[in-house]
């Protein structure tokens, strides 16, 4: 490390903090005692609360943080020489909003571990030559308004900014109700090629959502590929009635054909090596004990390595779905919500990582990113660190103070080379 730690920036170093320690301040907030792990819906006050402990953490460290109009966070290093701030900036982060019973790491491990590498980088006495800045992208999860990666989709422009300011939650508030009680201008949500122009590089780590780390005995992996992924929406509408007086043989229950699409949904998924169909959300109007429900809308989760195998999982539910709602006498229409395409990250970075990070193994991931989104306009590496259980979105959710460490040791790594050349 042939930088001059005496002559690196006047930039406080924090309190030493681990990327364990961090965790155990992030895991104070948000607790879901009803289905246990942590409940950080995007713009809730356990995500706002977050927020706030972020940007204190990013201050604290020098970092000058800024909330862009679509909310995801900047918190960028001081541009001051050696640094040119003319040139592509690298960028790390990730997210802090999660599912319902969502796992301690899955977003909180990246954003962590972008915070100590920064403190990394300062001991280690890096001087930057590029700009640098961390993020914290809203809506990654799309727990609340239903697509994934909202933020980022908002800031790359892949999603049009009427239809995410009319997406609305479980309360029927819209995502432009809700930004605008959140400190953000709902007509200026949308594309922001100025600050997508900015990055150079961007890296984002990761709890690991698998088993790649704990078979090949490493800590840390390097992304490869994001399976093409997408959302919809089916919604059976059959005959609301009474669950005492109705006879089975006049029913037109929605909640049976729901039933059996749920079972068609896992044996398509199974006649198509390595695709994964879930439905892991399904809500019975109007939802009463005694009553027979008159629509039950669920949503299927599809992904697969080939697009075209996922377009092929989905219309063969979609038939089945047809054919089994109409023997219950019921109808069924299908949305689309939101639709990935698989992504492979620049192999130019994925390699030079590769070098910075000997021994490292090389893995695909079936989870989506921010990384992904972003991908489609800056050069995107991804970092996994290893999860002992295998088991993401669910308390089990676990990684090792030891390879929690390790990671941010391997991203400041990371960093250090794409900051200083
Ligand atoms: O759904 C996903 O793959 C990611 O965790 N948002
Ligand atoms: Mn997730
Ligand atoms: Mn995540
Ligand atoms: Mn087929």
């Amino acid at each position: 490390r042939e930088a001059d730690a005496a002559a690196a920036p006047a930039l406080p170093v924090a309190g030493g903090d681990t990327v364990t320690g961090l965790l155990a301040e992030i895991a104070a907030i948000g607790v879901d005692r009803v289905r246990g792990g942590y409940s950080r819906p995007v713009f809730s006050s356990a995500e706002h609360d977050l927020r706030a402990w972020y940007l204190a953490q990013a201050s604290k460290r020098g970092l000058q943080v800024d909330t862009d109009r679509n909310g995801v966070i900047w918190a960028w290093w001081p541009g001051e020489p050696p640094v040119d701030t003319s040139a592509p900036a690298v960028v790390t982060g990730s997210h802090l909003d999660s599912v319902p019973g969502g796992g301690a790491f899955d977003g909180p491990l990246g954003v962590a571990s972008a915070l100590v590498a920064v403190d990394l980088l300062r001991a280690r006495g890096v001087r930057p030559v590029r700009p640098f800045a961390l993020t914290v992208f809203p809506e990654e999860e799309g727990s609340r308004f239903g697509v994934a990666c909202l933020g980022s989709r908002l800031l790359a422009g892949t999603i049009d900014p009427d239809r995410a300011r009319s997406l609305t939650d479980l309360n029927g508030d819209s995502f432009a109700e809700v930004a605008a009680r959140n400190g953000l201008d709902p007509r200026f949500v949308g594309a922001d090629p100025e600050a997508l122009a900015r990055i150079g590089t961007f890296v984002e780590l990761h709890v690991e959502q698998g088993r790649g780390l704990i078979d090949a005995h490493q800590p840390v992996g390097i992304g490869s590929a994001v399976l093409g992924h997408g959302r919809w929406k089916l919604s059976i509408s059959g005959e609301g009635n009474h669950a005492g007086t109705t006879l089975m043989a006049d029913r037109k229950d929605p909640m049976v054909a729901a039933a059996r699409l749920v079972v068609l949904v896992r044996d398509t998924a199974r006649a198509h090596p390595r695709a994964r169909a879930t439905v892991g959300r399904l809500q019975p109007v109007p939802g009463g004990t005694n009553v027979i429900a008159s629509r039950v809308d669920l949503w299927l989760d599809a992904r697969h390595m080939d697009d075209a195998v996922t377009a092929s999982v989905v219309a063969e539910i979609h038939a089945g779905a047809e054919l089994i709602a109409a023997e219950e006498g019921c109808t069924v229409t299908l949305t689309e919500e939101s639709l990935s395409a698989t992504v492979h990250f620049d192999p130019a970075l994925r390699d030079r990582l590769a070098t910075v990070l000997p021994g490292a193994p090389v893995l695909d991931t079936g989870a989506g990113h921010d990384a992904a989104i972003l991908s489609g306009f800056v050069s995107t590496a991804m970092l996994f660190v290893r999860n002992p259980s295998g088991i993401s979105h669910s308390p089990e959710e676990y990684v090792e103070d030891s390879d929690a460490e390790a990671g941010a040791a391997a991203l400041a790594d990371a960093l250090e080379a794409l900051l200083i050349s």
